[in-house]
């Protein structure tokens, strides 16, 4: 674990912004759930130009910092330096963490995405601040997504360490919290079941809610 780590507070619930929401920015879905209670937000834009980019990584920090909530940027080192955002999300076809951490530095929240037990050694080793681990479903946010990972696989997984974190990703609605609490994970990271909602600001309360209910801080 980096020396640092202790002092960035993880959070048990991580929303994901999305391109395409109809009728929504990035900026209008992050602001719902930070109305909602949500203190985690991942900007997950793809296929941008990094002046597109740029501009709508501003658009929701200007919403983050009204409401005192994390933004994680998705892939993009750079863009987080730039605008000195919290921290980033790595995938696996992403920067190498210990590029991210020479580049960042050690105040910078770095995560990783594991789908094994390789994936999260490596990521242990890299010393990045959490986890992102799955698919805990199928889910048709991610393209080219990995194997639905079976429930004992996950504990397994989960349980591996202690050390870092462990945050469930993939298809994750709300019923499911009380099993992935279950399982040992720390928290879940969330898109769709927000987005795609009727009601995205009544879902992101529904998720803070149901949250603090199964991931305690104690
Ligand atoms: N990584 C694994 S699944 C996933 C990512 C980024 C998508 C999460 O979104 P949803 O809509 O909650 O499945
Ligand atoms: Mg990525």
């Amino acid at each position: 674990m980096h020396p640092d780590s202790e002092l960035k507070t993880i959070a048990r619930l991580h929303y994901l912004t999305q391109d395409d929401v109809p009728g929504m920015t990035h900026a209008m879905l992050a602001e719902e759930a930070c109305m909602g209670g949500i203190k985690w937000i991942q900007l997950r834009s793809k296929d941008k130009s990094q002046k597109r980019w740029e501009a709508i990584a501003v658009s929701v920090q200007n919403i983050t910092k009204k409401y005192g909530t994390t933004l994680i940027i998705n892939d993009n080192v750079k863009l987080a330096l730039k605008i000195r955002a919290d921290g980033v999300h790595l995938g696996k076809e992403d920067m190498d963490p210990v590029e991210a951490r020479q580049i960042l530095g050690p105040g910078f929240i770095i995560g990783g995405t594991a789908n094994t037990e390789e994936d999260i050694k490596r990521l242990v080793n890299a010393g990045v601040d959490y986890i992102g681990l799955g698919p805990y479903r199928f889910t048709q946010t991610k393209k080219n997504l990995s194997p639905v990972l079976a429930k004992e696989e996950l504990k397994r997984l989960i349980n591996i360490q202690n050390e870092i974190p462990v945050i469930l990703i993939g298809g994750i609605v709300i019923h499911d919290l009380l099993n992935i609490s279950n399982l040992g994970a720390y928290g879940i990271a969330v898109s769709s079941a927000i987005n795609a909602s009727k009601n995205p600001a009544e879902s992101a309360i529904e998720f803070a809610a149901e949250t603090l209910k199964y991931f305690t801080n104690e």
